[in-house]
């Protein structure tokens, strides 16, 4: 009895996994195991011996059941310690910076120039880039002759042939935003759209689809000095300078009257462009009061209300501000080109954490 016990206890002890203390249990324990033999001889020994040799092996059964119990459930803490220590993940890593995305400059620039005018209560609106020809032409005052129809190399989209409406275009500046909220939200108003826009023009210093952000304010006795002021606090704020210094050139545009163009004082001494010294001067946007029809096709009297208007071409101010020298790079997708010029995806522009980062 007592080699029996110490054999399959110190076995058991050595069991290396589940199967192994199965053949075990099976051995000693199974049908035709060593000590279910030993229990059937207990039949044919005297009384005596058999009342001394029953409780003992139902004691050394006992035994190695409790350490087969207890072998596996050791064997399995030992399994799941293990996993535990393969599967550790320290989750307050950061993520890997090396996969990291960036903001593309002109997502960036356009964020910079949204948070400057909301900051002077402008609302952001966004409209269809594919436009019915009237928001996109007759309701700014340029009708079917105009040249300036032919000038902005529009894209028509097809119609059936005998269908007589005008087809639709890309729109070709995001002045038609600006209708559609005239329409929609009356006077006063002050809004912002930036978005993108299409010309079928492409060379050194155009692309067919570009980005401007155009603005619009209409209340009561608007003039051209509040046009002034906000450009300039615009101005400032965008080339993050304390003093700028801007010229109005008398121009012309169908949907302004008058109209400017504004440039700035600037210096490119060593090639780099340094806003507000200096004796050169810069183009940097468009502007005007608006039209009288303009204000008529957007349903608001023009006897009560005056508004200024003004256009920027946002990769162009992209370019200057972040030194950018060739348009064509914004739409080749290149990523050591984002990587160099991109910005951080969460360094969200506004003027008080800084616009940049
Ligand atoms: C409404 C009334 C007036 C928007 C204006 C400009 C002048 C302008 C250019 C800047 C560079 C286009 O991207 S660019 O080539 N824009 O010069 N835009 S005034 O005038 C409006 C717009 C909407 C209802």
């Amino acid at each position: 009895m007592d080699d029996l016990r110490d054999k399959y206890l110190s076995a058991i002890a050595e069991a290396a996994d589940e199967s192994a203390l199965e053949t075990l249990r099976v051995q000693a324990l199974g049908k035709k195991g060593e000590i279910s033999l030993k229990m059937r001889e207990l039949g044919k020994m005297d009384p005596e011996e058999r009342k001394q040799m029953g409780p003992r092996l139902n004691a050394l059964k006992d035994e190695i059941n409790a350490a087969l119990a207890a072998k596996k459930q050791a064997l399995a803490d030992a399994a799941l310690d293990e996993r535990l220590r393969a599967e550790w993940l320290d989750v307050t890593l950061p993520a890997r910076v090396r996969r990291r995305g960036t903001i593309h400059p002109v997502s960036q620039v356009t964020e910079e120039v949204t948070a400057i005018f909301a900051d002077m209560g402008f609302a952001v609106a966004e409209g269809p880039q594919v436009e019915s020809d009237w928001h996109n032409f007759d309701a700014l005052n340029i009708p079917g002759h105009h040249p300036a129809r032919a000038e902005m190399d529009t894209f028509y989209m097809h119609r059936e042939s005998g269908d007589a409406r005008p087809p639709h275009v890309l729109r070709t500046h995001t002045s038609p935003v600006q209708i559609r909220s005239m329409e929609l939200r009356g006077a006063p108003l002050r809004v912002i759209c930036p978005g993108r826009v299409y010309r079928a023009d492409y060379d050194q210093t155009h692309t067919p689809m570009f980005h401007q952000v155009e603005g619009l304010a209409i209340d009561r006795d608007i003039s051209m000095a509040n046009l002034k002021w906000c450009l300039e606090e615009f101005v400032k704020a965008f080339f993050e300078v304390d003093d700028v210094e801007l010229r109005f050139r008398a121009s012309h545009f169908p949907f302004t009257e008058p109209s400017a163009e504004v440039d700035i004082r600037c210096s490119w001494e060593g090639g780099t462009l340094k806003v507000g010294e200096g004796d050169d001067w810069l183009e940097i946007l468009g502007s005007g009061m608006v039209h009288p029809r303009v204000l008529e096709a957007g349903e608001i009297n023009p006897e009560r209300w005056q508004g200024f208007a003004f256009g920027v071409g946002i990769d162009r101010i992209a370019m200057l501000k972040y030194g950018i020298p060739d348009l064509r790079a914004f739409f080749e997708s290149d990523l050591r080109w984002l990587r160099h010029y991109g910005f951080a995806a969460l360094d969200v522009p506004t003027l008080h954490g800084g616009l940049s980062g």
